[in-house]
């Protein structure tokens, strides 16, 4: 397959600085060479900036950078939508709110060759505030609100022309929700898988039915993966830590299985902090883990059958 990386590294959606340095840490970790072993050409776009922007305020007086992140969000967009025309793109992050242009993007596409996108969100939070709800005023807490269509946005963030479906989105890791996220999450068809259903029914169960959702509804699979998603112990690399995350294990599998599925199109990695990390252990695990989702596994057989 040919992979696009994209790096898009923003940083000030997130309350600490750092994540710009995010895409320079997975191309430093091997992510080219990773994808080159498993047979699969690679085409590195470099890094996007944004356009000239002016900042701009906000009722809220706790959001911060809204006209820079506009900016991004703007370029993100076009670039998804351009770089998902063949292959896979893969958005090497920056922060969460590189995803308010990625997802819009990518729904612009799918909306072009009649199919649904479907977005699958790993992560500890539900990024489902709007820029009116936001209390720490950083993005990327906001993008999910954003790309599924709920007012809050208006003459702010570009319009939409292609939502995305509430339905079609599915979390999975959730253990850190807003009361306000709480409140209007609950509004919507989003499947929020948190820990608790986790440790309930394991991964592979929640995993293969998003699965089957989307392959019968012949659906273009988005992943968005934010690094906090994981156990802090196995990747520290991250502002935003949240104790009882997915274990190194239960990443794979979910990549495994994605893999097997056949049905991802694209890809975000976001919230990588190298500033935070441990002699490079999260970068290096990211690439792992995007292997896993690019076809590595340990037997030449398929990880799950049945
Ligand atoms: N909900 C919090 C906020 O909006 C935290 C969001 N932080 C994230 N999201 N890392 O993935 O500020
Ligand atoms: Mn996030
Ligand atoms: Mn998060
Ligand atoms: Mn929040």
């Amino acid at each position: 397959m040919e992979c696009t990386l994209i790096g898009a590294p923003l940083q000030i959606g997130a309350g600490q600085l750092g994540c710009e340095m995010g895409p320079s840490a997975l191309r430093i970790a091997g992510l080219r060479t990773a994808l080159e072993e498993l047979g699969h050409t690679v085409k590195d776009n470099g890094n996007l900036s944004p356009r000239a922007f002016d900042e701009m305020p906000h009722p809220n007086k706790a959001v911060h950078h809204l006209g820079e992140t506009v900016a991004w969000v703007e370029a993100l967009s076009a670039a998804a939508y351009e770089h998902s025309k063949a292959g896979m793109p893969i958005f090497l992050g920056g922060d969460h709110a590189i995803s308010a242009g990625t997802v819009p993007g990518l729904a612009r596409r799918a909306a072009e060759l009649g199919r649904p996108l479907f977005v699958l969100w790993l992560d500890a939070h539900t990024d489902f505030h709007t820029l009116e709800t936001t209390l720490s005023g950083n993005l990327h807490g906001t993008p999910v609100a954003y790309y599924t269509g709920q007012t809050g946005f208006d003459g702010y963030f570009p319009a939409l022309a292609h939502p995305v479906a509430a339905e079609n989105v599915c979390m999975i890791g959730i253990r850190s929700v807003d009361t306000a996220e709480k409140a209007a999450i609950r509004t919507t068809g989003i499947t929020v898988h948190d820990m608790r259903v986790i440790d309930e029914h394991g991964v592979a169960v929640l995993v293969r039915s998003f699965i089957e959702r989307v392959r019968a509804a012949n659906g273009l699979l988005h992943v968005s993966f934010d690094v906090d998603f994981l156990e802090p112990d196995i990747a520290p690399a991250v502002g935003t830590t949240v104790p009882g995350g997915a274990t190194f294990r239960e990443a794979h599998l979910i990549m495994e299985m994605l893999h097997d599925s056949g049905l991802v199109t694209s890809l975000d990695i976001v919230e990588l902090n190298p500033f935070l990390d441990e002699r490079g252990k999260t970068a290096r695990l990211l690439v792992d883990l995007i292997a896993s989702l690019m076809g590595k596994r340990v037997m030449d057989r398929p990880t799950v059958t049945g």
